[in-house]
């Protein structure tokens, strides 16, 4: 299995193969390929890097870690008999509970015995004599394979900040994404918080629960509203069981695979009165409804989104006390949801804590972190934890740190140098039978319902192969261009691409990373799916297939 192979092809290609196709990732996306891929008779190898299934929710272990899409039509939906059998006890599930859904679908499908564990996969490259990948694991060893499925997440790398003195702190310092698996307590603690995003703000609101004295350092707020999250007892779970149909019918429809619906009136065509009680409506209803269930156009119109965002910024003041806190917590580089929005329960309120404290690192930036604390331009702080909810390396990052190498040892960083271009988000002209789920220019949005998607279009694209014997699929130049034409088309006009987030490409603690890219597809998940099933449909003409 893990024996070196001669880069020379033998009598029947196939022989000389370890694997039909190889995974890199167990998270949502590479569970569900390798139960399909499975279903085509193929030899599989999932390699990953972390000691167990789930990506994302085996990696985001941080206090408050949770689901911000309510947590029924987050699930798998390719099996009834999971659907079945799996109780949600709340409507957005906290991490443990997501962690041992997963564990449950590997599980039941039986799906450990073709994922090897702590593998890191360091590079891959594509051998043209033998239309295969060479996959290589950190500790050497090298495994030929046909296809190659990235299932690696767009938002698994994560980043620190770029200030000198990390290593330098005495106490215990961790990124959120890569939580330690004992319990830690903050009792009694002086503890730093650096980043508000929607990781930091769950984080946030559990650690100062129970901490010490916590500051956080900010740099950029954002809209936060509430998640309104409660249990589901067993009666309700019934009810939501009985309606998956339904649901996943909607979510097939919605603009993002979301269960909110937009509503198709835009903001002023309502009287002052009727828009105020909608407002307040959403924003005592649970999820993502003020965001992705609003007036049609407040996401593209300046005015009607100005407008939310007032409305939003007024409850803020409403629930912290502080005025110049609150002034603090109100963007006004961005307006609401034009960035990703943190769901809270009770976010604002810790600021009227007599023992949390918040720090804008627009006006002292932290100049370093030292063995007690950190330094701003201001003065010294002394912790005894500091927390990074920095962020990630999102949607290309993860591709950055494999040593990917596709058609004649080109490398992948090279292809993408001026922003990624794909064909569908799955494929990129010289890198043949590699195909990327959840990769750049495909649709996010709710994500396990896109990742089922795309892992579906894969197998389709696959299972199409097989049955004509051919061994080689490769996007073209014009199927690219085609492509990131009409995800630039389907990107005019939304205010989200104006702002610099990690939807946009926008990173500062990575090199390189500093100016807005076209990084996401950002149109409707219908519109997406339909030009990929015309694709399909059509017997995949837009790929050289031999
Ligand atoms: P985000 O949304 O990228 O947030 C990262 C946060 O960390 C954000 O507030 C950043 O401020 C802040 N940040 C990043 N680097 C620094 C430095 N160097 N100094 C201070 N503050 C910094 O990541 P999350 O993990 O919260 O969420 C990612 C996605 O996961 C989220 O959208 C959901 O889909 C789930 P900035 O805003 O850049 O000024």
């Amino acid at each position: 299995m893990s024996a070196l192979h001669e880069e020379q092809a033998s009598e029947n290609p196939e022989d000389d193969l370890d694997f039909d196709a190889t995974i890199v990732g167990a998270g949502i996306s590479g569970l569900y390929q390798l139960h399909l891929l499975r279903k085509l008779g193929m030899r599989v190898r999932v390699f990953e890097s972390g000691t167990g299934v789930g990506g994302t929710w085996y990696w985001n272990r941080y206090p408050g870690a949770r689901f911000d899409s309510e947590s029924y039509s987050y699930g798998y939906s390719f099996s009834q008999e999971l659907l079945d059998e799996w109780d949600w006890t709340e409507h957005f599930a906290p991490q443990p509970e997501t962690l041992r859904y997963l564990n449950y679908v590997a599980d039941k499908f039986d799906l450990r015995r073709d994922i090897r564990f702590s593998s890191r996969v360091t590079a891959t490259h594509y051998d043209d004599a033998t239309s295969s990948w060479n996959v290589t694991l950190e500790d050497g060893s090298r495994h030929r394979t046909r296809f190659l499925v990235m299932a690696i997440g767009p938002l698994s790398m994560p980043t620190m900040p770029r200030v000198p003195g990390i290593e330098d702190f005495e106490g215990p310092s961790f990124h959120t994404a890569r939580w330690p698996h004992e319990p830690v307590s903050f009792e009694g603690k002086r503890v730093a918080v650096i980043g508000t995003g929607a990781t930091g703000v769950q984080t946030i609101q559990e650690v100062a629960k129970t901490v010490g004295h916590l500051t956080v350092f900010q740099r950029r707020p954002n809209w936060c509203t509430p998640l309104h999250n409660r249990p589901i007892d067993k009666a309700e779970m019934q009810k939501i069981r009985e309606g998956y149909p339904e649901l996943f019918k909607r979510c097939r429809e919605t603009y993002a695979c979301f269960v909110h619906t937009i509503d198709p009136r835009g903001t002023f065509e309502v009287t002052p009165e009727e828009r105020r009680a909608f407002w307040e409506k959403l924003y005592a209803s649970p999820g993502f409804g003020i965001w992705q269930g609003n007036f049609r156009d407040i996401l593209v119109d300046r005015d009607a989104n100005r407008e939310l965002s007032d409305f939003v910024a007024e409850k803020i003041r409403e629930r912290v006390k502080d005025p110049k806190t609150a002034a603090m917590l109100i963007p006004d580089d961005h307006g609401f949801g034009t960035r990703r929005v943190p769901q809270e329960s009770g976010y604002y309120e810790v600021y009227n804590q007599p023992n949390v404290e918040l720090v804008s690192i627009l006006d002292t930036p932290i100049e370093r972190i030292t063995p007690k604390g950190l330094r701003t331009s201001e003065k010294d702080y002394e912790f005894d934890i500091i927390i990074y909810a920095t962020g990630f390396d999102a949607i290309t990052g993860s591709f950055d740190h494999i040593d990917i190498r596709g058609s004649k040892g080109l490398p992948l960083k090279q292809k993408w140098s001026g922003g990624p271009q794909t064909f569908v988000g799955v494929m990129v002209e010289d890198f043949p039978n590699m195909f990327m789920v959840m990769g750049p220019h495909t649709a996010l949005g709710n994500i396990p319902r896109s990742i089922e998607y795309n892992v579906e279009w894969i197998n389709r694209l696959i299972g199409f192969m097989r049955e004509r014997g051919l061994t080689h699929a490769d996007a073209t130049a014009k199927s690219m261009a085609d492509w990131t034409g009409f995800v630039r088309e389907k990107a005019e006009g939304l205010l989200s691409n104006e702002i610099d987030s990690w939807m946009t490409g926008v990173n500062q603690n990575v090199e390189g990373k500093q100016t807005r890219i076209l990084a996401r597809y950002s149109g409707s998940a219908p519109d997406y799916r339909k030009r990929c099933d015309a694709v399909a449909e059509g017997g995949f003409r837009e790929l050289t297939l031999s």
